[in-house]
């Protein structure tokens, strides 16, 4: 199947899936899964749970199973979950999200907060549906303070500060943006029963495809548009970002360099040009 085709349809499978599994608006109480439903349904390139197929493809598993789907699933409400919070007064406060008003702006900051509390337990409750324990200590290990969390934290500590490391800098976008996308890849391999090697290689590759979706995420916010992202634009003004910091030529060849050295590590199988296609539409997407 082509690239585009396969996208494609997972896409429709992992929405499908998210529809599903979340609790219906008419369900009590309401407002609380008008608001789950709002964002986990409006929108987003659903990145993570291609991610997770991508990856149990490469290592040789068939179809769409449904362990496989609810992991998919899950890494995408953790996500949601994590754009919710983020937009928050107390955080980027962002009135705009996947082209509508963000989640506290319609719902209010309380129901917001609880809005994305109930994403990343019902989270928990898909992971411990694939029966893998591992699959649900890895997700917990990315997304806690050694990563998710700790990212977050740290983009929040530095903000505005003046001589800031490239340590620094590094550590809070492997945290922050590449952690969830490397744990994607890995439950992805975990569910096809990879083997330690393949793991490791698909590990590196994440870290570099998730870095580089972070530069290129810092570029667009320089380079773009709100109507062209669906987000609020120029807003890292003060934030630690690799355009700051390298300037934007210096940040592209970056990217572009993590993304070259992303495909490199991996051997080939029926896969991996797959694998490759999305390495490259990390750096080459408009949104
Ligand atoms: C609140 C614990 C906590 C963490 C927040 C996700 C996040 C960490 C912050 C959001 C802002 C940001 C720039 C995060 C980096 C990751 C990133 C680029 C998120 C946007 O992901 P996309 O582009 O979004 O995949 P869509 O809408 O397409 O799903």
């Amino acid at each position: 199947m082509k690239f585009e085709s396969y996208i494609e349809a997972t896409k429709r499978r992992v929405e499908r899936s998210l529809d599903r599994l979340l609790p219906l608006e008419e369900t009590y109480p309401e407002v609380i899964h008008r608001a789950m439903r709002y964002m986990a349904l409006g929108g987003g390139k659903r990145l993570r749970p291609l991610l997770v197929f991508l990856a149990y493809r490469w290592c040789g598993g068939t179809g769409y199973p449904r362990r496989v789907l609810f992991a998919a699933t899950a890494v995408e409400l953790i996500h949601t979950y994590s754009l919710i919070h983020d937009d928050l007064p107390a955080m980027d406060n962002d009135d705009f999200r996947r082209g509508r008003e963000s989640c506290h702006k319609k719902f209010g900051e309380a129901i917001a907060i609880l809005a994305g509390d109930a994403l990343h337990a019902k989270a928990f409750e898909l992971l411990a549906r694939t029966g893998n324990n591992r699959v649900v200590r890895e997700v917990a290990q990315a997304i806690g303070t050694d990563g998710l969390v700790g990212g977050q934290v740290m983009d929040i500590v530095l903000e505005g500060k003046t001589g800031v490391s490239k340590e620094e800098l590094y550590y809070i976008h492997r945290h922050k943006t590449a952690a969830l996308i490397m744990v994607s890849l890995k439950i992805g391999a975990i569910l096809a029963d990879a083997s330690p090697r393949y793991l490791r290689i698909l590990t590196s590759y994440g870290e570099k495809v998730g870095l580089a979706f972070q530069i290129k995420d810092d570029i667009l916010d320089v380079t773009s548009t709100r109507e062209e992202l669906g987000k609020t634009t120029k807003k890292d003004k003060e934030k630690v970002t690799f355009p700051a910091v390298f300037g934007l030529k210096e940040s592209e060849h970056i990217a572009q360099k993590l993304v070259d050295e992303a495909k490199q590590l991996l051997p080939r199988n029926d896969w991996t040009p797959h694998l490759y296609s999305l390495a490259d539409l990390v750096i080459t997407r408009k949104a």
